[in-house]
């Protein structure tokens, strides 16, 4: 079994709804982070806030089977990807699959733009402060509340 974690983003619709149901569905879970409300970070100007958080597994599942869950999952949430980093129901993205490297046209572990992300290391850091030890400090991260 392997530890892995996934980053969730929702920032269109019922933002909770749509978090709650995707861990919902996640097999394997075994930590949730809290949820921050966060500044998107690129993308159209004027796009809503986002809630983010991590789930921690503990699984048997590869990159690739994770990354497959990932869009099931985003699209079971009715995503429809209308602009590249606009406003999105779901957005699901493998972050770290154990000690894995993967590097390949759609799928690349760990995320390769994880460690510039304080929406993703925050929630990390609440459940591994093993891999993230100095969380940034970003203003433009506030805890929201838990799933
Ligand atoms: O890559 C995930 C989608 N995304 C996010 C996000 O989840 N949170 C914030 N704060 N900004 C984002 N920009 C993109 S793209």
């Amino acid at each position: 079994m392997t530890r892995a974690f996934l980053a969730l983003g929702s920032n269109l619709g019922d933002r909770w709804d749509y978090l709650r149901a995707a861990v919902a569905a996640i097999p394997d879970v075994v930590g949730v982070s809290p949820v921050y409300e966060t500044s998107p970070v690129g993308g159209p100007e004027g796009q809503g806030a986002f809630l983010n958080c991590v789930v921690e597994l503990d699984t048997d599942r590869s990159p690739r089977e994770l990354l497959e869950l990932c869009r099931r999952l985003e699209a079971d949430a009715e995503r429809v990807r209308l602009e590249r980093w606009g406003p999105r129901t779901l957005d699901v993205d493998v972050l770290l699959v154990g000690d894995l490297r993967v590097d390949e046209p759609d799928l690349v572990v760990p995320h390769p733009r994880m460690w510039e992300r304080a929406f993703v290391l925050v929630p990390l850091h609440d459940l591994a402060p093993d891999l993230v030890p100095d969380p940034p400090v970003d203003l433009d991260i506030r805890p929201a509340g838990h799933l």
